[in-house]
C-alpha cells in the first residue's frame, strides 16, 4: 500500500527534478551543458564594479584565481581598466598566488566604471595574461561578475560576491539539488500520508 501511494509522489519528484536541472542548465551554464574548460593560467576570476553605496568611498574589488598546479609570483603584475576613467593597480612585489588559490584587492576609491568596463591583467614583464569581457553593473548591490566554475569562460552576475573564495557556492551541483528536491518531496508527501493514517486510527 505504501509503495502504491508513493508512486505519484515519485513521479512528481522526478518531474520537479527535471525542471530544476533544466532551469539550472539555462541559468548557470549559459548555452552549453558540456563541462567548461578551465584556463591554464592565472585569471581575473571575479570583480565587483558597483557595490552598495558610493563607489568613490571604496568597496570595489578584483579577485584573481590560479587554476594551475604551481604557485605563481604575481608581484608587480598590473590590473587596469579600459573604459572611461582608466585606472591601474600594481600588485605588491613578493605576492605569491598558491595553486588553486585566490587573491583579492579591495579598492579604497572608484576603480572600475559601472558600465561597459573590462579589466586587463599584465605580468611583471608587461605581457598580457588575461582580460574580462565588457560588463556592466549599475545595481548598487552585492552581486558581482564571476567566472563559474572558477577559471572558466562562463561569466555570471551572481550573489553573493565571494572575493577571495570559490565562486557562487549557492548554486551547488544541479545533481545534488535534484537529489535534495526528490527527498524533500518524498518526505513531505510521506508526512502527509502519516497524518492521514493517524487520523484514520
Ligand atoms: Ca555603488
Ligand atoms: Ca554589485
Ligand atoms: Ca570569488
Amino acid at each position: 500500500m505504501l509503495r502504491g501511494r508513493l508512486r505519484p509522489a515519485t513521479l512528481l519528484a522526478i518531474f520537479l527534478s527535471l525542471v530544476v536541472v533544466g532551469a539550472l542548465g539555462d541559468g548557470v551554464y549559459a548555452s552549453s551543458t558540456a563541462p567548461l574548460a578551465v584556463a591554464d593560467h592565472v585569471v581575473i576570476n571575479e570583480f565587483e564594479q558597483d557595490p552598495p553605496g558610493d563607489d568613490r568611498r571604496g568597496g570595489e574589488f578584483v579577485e584573481l584565481y590560479n587554476p594551475t598546479a604551481q604557485p605563481v609570483d604575481i608581484g608587480k603584475w598590473i590590473i587596469y581598466t579600459t573604459h572611461g576613467d582608466i585606472s591601474s593597480y600594481e600588485i605588491p612585489a613578493g605576492t605569491s598566488l598558491a595553486s588553486g588559490g585566490f587573491w583579492q584587492v579591495t579598492f579604497t576609491e572608484q576603480f572600475i566604471d559601472n558600465t561597459e568596463d573590462s579589466l586587463v591583467l599584465l605580468n611583471a614583464f608587461g605581457q598580457h595574461v588575461d582580460e574580462t569581457p565588457n560588463l556592466s553593473d549599475t545595481n548598487d548591490d552585492l552581486n558581482s561578475w564571476q567566472r563559474y566554475p572558477d577559471g572558466s569562460e562562463n561569466w555570471v552576475y551572481a550573489l553573493p560576491s565571494t572575493g577571495g573564495a570559490v565562486n557562487v557556492p549557492e548554486y551547488g551541483s544541479p545533481a545534488i539539488l535534484a537529489i535534495v528536491l526528490v527527498f524533500t518531496t518524498l518526505l513531505i508527501l510521506r508526512s502527509k500520508q502519516n497524518v492521514t493514517q493517524h487520523r484514520r486510527h
